[in-house]
């Protein structure tokens, strides 16, 4: 049956993808990417945040030695409530106004380190952070969704190779956690379990989606995956947010995020571009039985490190699609070695 076109449900967003595996080997004369810098230095005297360096606005970051946070200097979204937005007079045209706070959480003072080759002590040092930051917003009364998020890559729209991710905390819930929220809800009344748990139970049974596996978390290839070489990691114990991670969880997933990212960069050998961020629970003071924290890593390489998936045509306009299937993909995933490219 994987052979052949079929599509196959997301259980978290309510959407089908198309998988058309007899396609995967169509010839491709289309664009192609430069490979990421490699070779950085520990220190750029131009980065904007490397320590002791001045940010846009004549902030000068401290002398910063584990991770760094600050409110983003071109922040999308603004805490303070602002009178007066103009609403059209019309049940057609519906705005409302929006507030939020944007932060930038560096993960290391040294330029040139990504994830994968900081120190489980430093990626726990990272996830407190995260979890930190989780604490703080989303305890503010106007704030409903903390999104912890990091782009990597300049194909992904990053700006700065600096190691760093970022936390938009908003007033409404985004769509993607919205869709999630309703479809654990309604699988949760339906069962009486979270879906994550009985999905991560079902994949286990397999195992042939599986990337890596500890005590606390599993990295694994969504049976649903719409990019090429997509991947969820979910927590074993259901929990809402990343403040309920207790230390030795919290150690379990920054050696998960280690094993994901590190497998990442030897697939193709290079730093390897994505986005990836946190679904946690909603702050909307109600209980959240039905939550698994999980993280969604959206890689946008499709065969090589200069050929990239297009999200165009039939994707924009329909549904999306993938080639190579989710099995193959994590078969590829399981394969590359588990010492990171640069260290041998
Ligand atoms: P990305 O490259 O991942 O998009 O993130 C960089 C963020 O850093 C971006 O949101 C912010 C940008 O607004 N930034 C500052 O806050 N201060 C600066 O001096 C430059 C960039
Ligand atoms: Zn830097």
């Amino acid at each position: 049956m994987f052979d052949s076109p079929h599509r196959r449900f997301n259980l978290l967003t309510g959407e089908w993808v198309l998988v058309s595996p007899q396609r995967a080997k169509r010839p491709w004369l289309g664009q192609t990417e430069k490979p990421p810098v490699e070779n950085l230095p520990q220190y750029d005297p131009t980065c904007y945040l490397c320590p002791r360096n001045e940010r846009a606005g004549g902030i000068k970051n401290p002398d910063y030695r584990g991770t760094f946070t600050f409110d983003n200097d071109f922040a999308s979204l603004l805490p303070d409530l602002i009178q007066g937005t103009h609403v059209p007079d019309s049940p057609l045209l519906n705005v409302e106004p929006e507030r939020g706070i944007c932060r930038v959480v560096c993960f290391s003072p040294r330029h040139d380190l990504t994830l994968p080759e900081l120190e489980i002590p430093a990626l726990e040092g990272v996830i407190a952070a995260w979890a930190e930051q989780t604490r703080e917003l989303g305890k503010k009364d106007f704030i409903q969704y903390v999104q912890v998020f990091e782009n990597k890559g300049a194909m992904m729209g990053c700006s700065n190779p600096h190691p760093h991710s970022q936390v938009w905390a908003s007033g409404h819930i985004p769509n993607e956690p919205a869709k999630e929220v309703e479809n654990q809800k309604a699988y949760f009344n339906e069962h009486g379990q979270p879906l994550l748990s009985e999905y991560l139970d079902e994949e286990h049974k397999h195992k042939e989606r599986l990337i890596a596996v500890n005590d606390h978390f599993t990295a694994l290839v969504p049976f649903w995956a719409i990019w090429p070489f997509e991947t969820l990691v979910i927590a074993h114990r259901a929990m809402s947010y990343l403040t309920d991670l207790t230390s030795s969880e919290a150690s379990g997933l920054a050696d998960i995020l280690k094993q994901i990212t590190t497998r990442y960069d030897n697939l193709f050998e290079i730093s390897f571009p994505y986005s990836m961020g946190f679904h946690q629970a909603p702050f909307d003071d109600q209980p959240h039985p039905e939550w698994v924290l999980h993280a969604h890593f959206y890689p946008p390489l499709l065969r090589s490190a200069s050929v990239r998936k297009f999200m165009v045509g039939f994707e924009m306009l329909a549904m999306p699609q993938r080639d190579i299937t989710p099995e193959i993909a994590a078969a590829r995933l399981r394969e590359v070695p588990t010492l990171h490219y640069r260290k041998r």
